[in-house]
């Protein structure tokens, strides 16, 4: 249609959001600045990351640079930038961070959004130079607006995410989001400082012969899951694994894949948090096609009922999910 046209050449993301916006001549366009907000901290943390090595910046939180300034990991940065972007731009009534053990109540009553975000995933590739990613999930709060925050507001089900999305620090700096109306990419033109629609109407293929695991732990596989991974194995399927989220789905997104992080005698409920890792890329896949379940259920079908709780992870593209589901639950 004259859409895609119209978005081929030079669309940045905020003519896109604002074309999006005026398909919908009702919406107040909150959520449409929510976003905006949330690329221009992406922004920052891009340039933050892209110097890290450079200002000294990389490293153990709590030392002293030689200003005397307490020198801050990235991933502390990130959660700085990502929680002023939202707390100034007044949508939002509460967060939920990694980095923060509690709800970050905003005091923003009128605020009618709640954000769960992981401002800097990938913590072993922080540092050294490797793909690291942001991601977020937006809910619209349960309680009326203009009373304060309960906790229904901040244990919504994945389902109920009104958007999602991922930026990915990697070779090119990507921001990739959805509405729950497909899922659109778009690539930061570091001169112009803008992001460009890149990947429009992003689809998951079907199948594909990318396994994405961290094989060091499988010692404490299933037997099904170690099964199917033999399976991949006898297929001749290419091992992947980067070892940052964001980045590991982003290539089986586009490129076929399955990405899983299991349950593990360290962590029986797999390492993946569910409200601000698991439930946003559950939804981009969706969205474009693809799937996530936990080994028994859809991911944006879990009930929260812990901030912090963690979830086994398969995701990717839909043939490969489903097998692995199918020699998972097979009991022997
Ligand atoms: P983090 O939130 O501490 O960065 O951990 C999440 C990361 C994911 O990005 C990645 O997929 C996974 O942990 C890798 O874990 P492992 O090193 O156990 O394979
Ligand atoms: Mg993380």
């Amino acid at each position: 249609n004259d859409n895609s046209l119209a978005y081929s050449v030079g669309v940045t993301l905020d003519r896109f959001i604002k074309k999006k916006q005026d398909d919908f001549p009702f919406a107040s366009g909150e959520l449409s600045q929510l976003l905006r907000d949330i690329a221009l901290a992406a922004k920052i943390v891009n340039r933050e990351t892209n110097r890290a090595g450079l200002a000294n910046i990389g490293g153990a939180f709590g030392q002293t640079n030689v200003q005397g300034e307490e020198q801050q990991k990235l991933d502390v940065i990130a959660n700085i930038r990502f929680t002023r972007a939202l707390t100034k731009g007044g949508e939002v009534c509460a967060i939920v961070s990694e980095e923060d053990d509690e709800v970050i109540d905003l005091q923003n009553n009128s605020g009618k959004y709640v954000v769960a975000i992981d401002p800097l995933d990938g913590s072993s590739n922080i540092d050294v130079n490797i793909s690291i990613g942001t991601i977020f999930s937006i809910y619209r709060r349960v309680t009326p607006v203009g009373s304060p925050i309960q906790l229904d507001d901040i244990m919504q089900p994945g389902r109920q995410q009104v958007a999602a999305g991922y930026v990915l620090y990697g070779s090119s700096t990507m921001l990739v989001y959805t509405t729950g109306c497909g899922v659109n990419g778009f690539t930061y033109e570091q001169s112009l400082g803008e992001f460009f629609l890149s990947h429009p109407d992003m689809k998951a293929p079907s199948s594909g012969n990318i396994y994405s695991i961290n094989e060091g732990i499988s010692n404490s596989f299933s037997e099904g899951l170690a099964k199917y991974i033999a399976h991949c194995k006898s297929k001749n399927y290419s091992a992947r694994y980067i070892g940052s989220l964001v980045a590991d789905f982003h290539r089986n997104l586009l490129k076929g894949g399955i990405y899983i992080y299991p349950e593990t005698k360290k962590n029986p409920s797999g390492k993946l948090r569910l409200l601000y890792e698991a439930n946003a890329l559950a939804y981009i896949a969706e969205q474009a096609g693809a799937e996530a379940n936990d080994g028994v259920q859809r991911i944006l079908d879990i009930q929260p009922t812990s901030l912090h709780q963690r979830t086994p992870l398969y995701i990717g593209s839909k043939v490969m999910v489903n097998e692995a589901l199918e020699f998972i639950s097979k009991k022997s």
